[in-house]
This record gives structure tokens, sequence and C-alpha cells, in this order.
């Protein structure tokens, strides 16, 4: 690898001037390749490229990680020309740190040079796949998981052409590895999908017997490929220009990859890596034979928090989540959720009290150091509120339970998705299927009943189960007209 001596710029040559605290805990650069990784963005530089580091240093192992870019190439360009180096910042009140992590041994961008990813997921020396994709990328019906492939994966089903698509990607990186007896491999959704692992695996099987020219690949997949479910976990807003400063105050140079997140960190991981993995246990992770409750705590009791949080705190104006808790009543209101709602709806895992677990995350959200905009977390809201919010309606309305709260969250999205804050002020409404939901919100928006039938006619949103519940129904209905009528703050001031 290419020594970078730039003084101004991270790279190599200049991880000798840091204190021993700011440097890499491995030697970057001498760690073969055992892992790549799909999704180049800020949480998997902050998450699983800081835990694999540390097992390396811990257990050893060749397992550096090539990370590919699946669209945009500034952060390709950015790890280039650091050596693949990045920091990551640590935010709290109590102060911060910076490291740099070396777990990187080399970046790809999937559209300019796709071949290059086919035969790296083909190569025997990689056993380990790991994806944060976000969940649009799966292209599965947020509902029922069934794979609903868009003009661009149609076309990586038919073949002939290289890949476009994160399923298509891996599709023909698979054949290739079955066609060059490559050995077994585990690929690790690392997104906040209900049971990832098992989505995954779906998105997998459905795209292989519907893809022309892979004879034998659904035989050679179910042999030799696993999809363990994990539970990911840590705070990690996108990197902005102040991300990018703090980098350069901690280190004296420029990091154009820089990420910050906040101090707390958790995986929980399902151990079935037929290929081998790294010994992430020793670097904190949990290793487990079931990570479902782990997740299902996770998506219910923050994420769909982080959600009602986001957006009831962009329609009252706030600019980021930390902000947003401070609006009075809202953290009541949000304890509330979690005591009556999410904590009935599922056994969570042993030794852990959902409330307590609550009152943890409440508190990360409160970190006045991370400025996770309100948003961002807000954008993409069908394809992540059916496993944060509607799973649990379903299964407190299956249990006999209200869901009001529940409904809270649900009334808020859809207040959010008529596209105007308290204020009058336009918000963006970011979401892959934006047009069908503005097109029901415009033939009902006459009135909340209007607009929530014809939202809840969205069958690849709400759950049958959930659309035809009418007690749910009328919650959501409640909850939405006083939100148009009164605004959030009153809303919440009043909120019983
Ligand atoms: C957030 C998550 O953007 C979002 O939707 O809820 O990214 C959240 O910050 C992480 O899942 C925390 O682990």
């Amino acid at each position: 690898m290419a020594v970078t001596v730039n003084a101004s710029r991270l790279g190599l040559g200049i991880l000798r001037r840091l204190p021993a605290e700011a440097r890499p805990l491995i030697r970057p650069g001498t760690v073969p390749t055992g892992i790549v990784h799909l999704g180049l963005g800020a949480f998997h530089r902050a998450h699983q490229a800081v835990y694999t580091e540390a097992a390396i240093g811990a257990a050893g192992g060749d397992w550096g990680i090539v990370a590919v870019a699946p669209r945009s190439t500034a952060m390709v360009e950015a790890l280039t020309a650091q050596d693949n180096l990045f920091s990551v910042s640590t935010l709290s009140a109590a102060g911060n740190s910076t490291r740099v992590v070396g777990a990187l041994s080399g970046v790809r961008h999937a559209p300019s040079d796709p071949d290059a990813v086919v035969a790296l997921l083909a190569d025997p020396a990689v056993r380990v796949v790991t994806l944060t994709v976000t969940e649009k990328a799966y292209q599965l019906d947020p509902v029922t998981g069934q794979l609903s492939p868009d003009a661009a994966l149609a076309a990586d089903l038919a073949g002939g052409h290289p890949p476009s698509t994160v399923p298509g990607l891996l599709l023909r990186g698979l054949a290739a590895r079955a066609a060059a007896d490559a050995g077994p491999v585990a690929l690790v959704s690392c997104d906040n999908l209900p049971a990832n692992g098992r989505r995954l695996r779906g998105m997998l099987d459905q795209a292989v017997s519907r893809a022309v020219g892979v004879p034998g690949l659904v035989e050679w997949v179910t042999g030799n490929v696993t999809c363990p479910g994990t539970m990911v976990d840590r705070i990690v807003p996108a990197s902005t220009p102040e991300t990018i400063e703090a980098a350069r105050r901690a280190l004296g140079v420029t990091d154009l990859a820089a990420v910050a997140a906040e101090p707390y960190a958790q995986w929980v991981i399902e151990d079935d890596f037929p290929g081998g993995r790294p010994g992430w246990e020793h670097a904190g992770a949990v290793l487990t034979g079931d990570a479902g409750p782990w997740e299902r705590l996770k998506l219910r009791s923050l994420n769909g928090v982080h959600s009602a949080a986001a957006y009831l705190g962009a329609l009252a104006g706030r600019e980021t989540i930390a902000d947003a808790l401070e609006i009075p009543h809202l953290a009541d209101v949000l304890r509330r959720l979690i005591a009556e709602d999410v904590a009935a709806s599922f056994t969570p895992p042993d030794g852990v009290r959902v409330v307590d677990y609550g009152e943890q995350v409440l508190a990360r959200f409160g970190n006045p150091a991370i400025r996770h905009r309100t948003l961002q977390v807000a954008m993409d809201g069908s394809q992540k509120l059916p496993q944060r919010v509607l799973h649990t309606i379903a299964d407190l309305r299956a249990a006999g339970r209200s869901a009001r709260w529940g409904a809270l969250v649900v009334a808020s999205w859809l207040r959010f998705a008529l596209g105007y804050a308290d204020d009058g002020r336009p918000l963006p409404f970011q979401d892959p299927l934006a047009e069908p939901i503005r097109a029901a919100l415009v033939a009902g928006a006459q009135s909340p009943e209007g607009a929530v039938d014809a939202v809840f006619a969205l069958r690849e949103v709400v759950p049958v189960e959930v659309a035809e519940d009418d007690e749910v129904r009328t919650d959501v209905i409640t909850w939405l007209t006083a939100l148009q009528r009164h605004g959030v703050e009153a809303t919440l001031a009043g909120a019983r």
C-alpha cells in the first residue's frame, strides 16, 4: 500500500505524530482481507469497523474489511486519499475523544467497478459479508417481506450486465463464489430490519430463485450460506463540517471520512459463521443463539421511540433529537409509550427490564453533544414504522390491550407526511413510498378520517390486522385531529 505523506491530511504517514490513545489498535494495512462490507456510511465506520478492529487487536485473524460504497464516490475518494484510515470522535457532555481506526484494508465503488465487488465476494479469503445498506435497499415489502423488485433489480435478475443493486451484487457474487468453489460464507445484515437475518435470507432466496442464468445456485446457497441475525446499536448522526472540524482539532490533520458517535455501543450476533469469524466477543459483542429478543427490544424501545421524537420534534420545529426532548411533556409521553405499550408488547431478553432500558435510551437521546437531526431519523418512515411501531401495536391488540401511545406515533408520522410543521413551514418527506403515501393523503386530505383510511389502505405499509382494527383507527384519528388542530405542544400537554 502506498503511504501518503501529506502534512495536512490523515494518512499512514502522520500516525506516529499522534498521541498513543488516538492511534489505531492494529497496524493498518498489515491485516489481510477477510470481510467485505456493503455500505460505507457513518454507521459502519463507527460500529462494525470499530468492533472488528478491537477484535483483531485482541484475538488476531485475517479479518481486514474491504468496504464497498453502493452509491456515492465521495467516501471512496476520501478513504483512498487517506490510506483507508478514518477517525471516530466519541462525544458526550463529559468530554470528547478521537481515535483513528485501522480496520479497513480497502474500499471500492460498486457502480463504477461492480466486477471488482463480484470478484471479492468470490474470493475464498472472504468468509464474512456484512451489510449496512438501509432498509429500502433490500427491496422487500416492509410488511410481508416479499421481494418487490424495482426496474434496476428486475434487470439484475434478468442478468446479462453487471449488477447495480445490492440484491443483484450479492446474487452475482454468490454465483461467482459457487462457480469458484470458494467455500461457505456468512452474510450478516446490520440494518434495523425485523429479524434481519431471516429477512436477508428471504431476500436472497427469492432473488436466487427468480434469477436467470444461475443454475444450481439455490442448492449451493442452501448448503454454503448462513445469514445470522444481529442487533446493532450506536447513535451515529450523518457527518457534518463540525464532525470534520472536531477531528481536525483532535488530530491536527483533515479527515474527510471522520465520524462522530455517542459513547454507547452494542452488538448482539447469532453465532453461525461457517467460514469462521473475528473474535468479536473480545470487543464486547454478545454472541448468541437467538438475537430475536434483543432485536425486538432495540427496534421497539429505541428506534420506535426515536421515530416518535423525530416526527413530533420536526413538527414542533426542533432541529435535533436532543432539542426535541426539551419539548414540555415529550419525555413523559415517551416514558408512557415505553412503559404502557412497548414493554407490554413482547418478552425482553432475560434480565432486561424494558423501562430501565428505555430510561437509558432517553438519556442517550438527550446527549447534547450528539446533533442528530430530527429530519434524518424521520426519513424512510414507510420502511421503518412496521418494525418500530406497527408490530408493537399488532402484538398489543392481539393480547387484547389498547395501543394508544403507539397510535400517537402513527398519527405523528401521518401529520409529518402531510408536509407542514406546526408553524406552517414545509417539511421534506423523503421516503421510497413517498408517491403512493402522498397520493393517499391528497385523496383523503379533507378530514383526518379520510387521511387515516387512505394510508391504512396501503398494504405495503400497514399490516392488515392493524389497518382493520377499529380501535386503532379511532385512536390514530383522535391523535391526528389533535395534532392538526392544536399542534404538538398543546397535544402533548393534554395527553392522558
Ligand atoms: C435512527 C437509527 O435514523 C434512524 O432511524 O433511529 O439510525 C438509530 O440512531 C440507530 O439505530 C441507533 O442504534
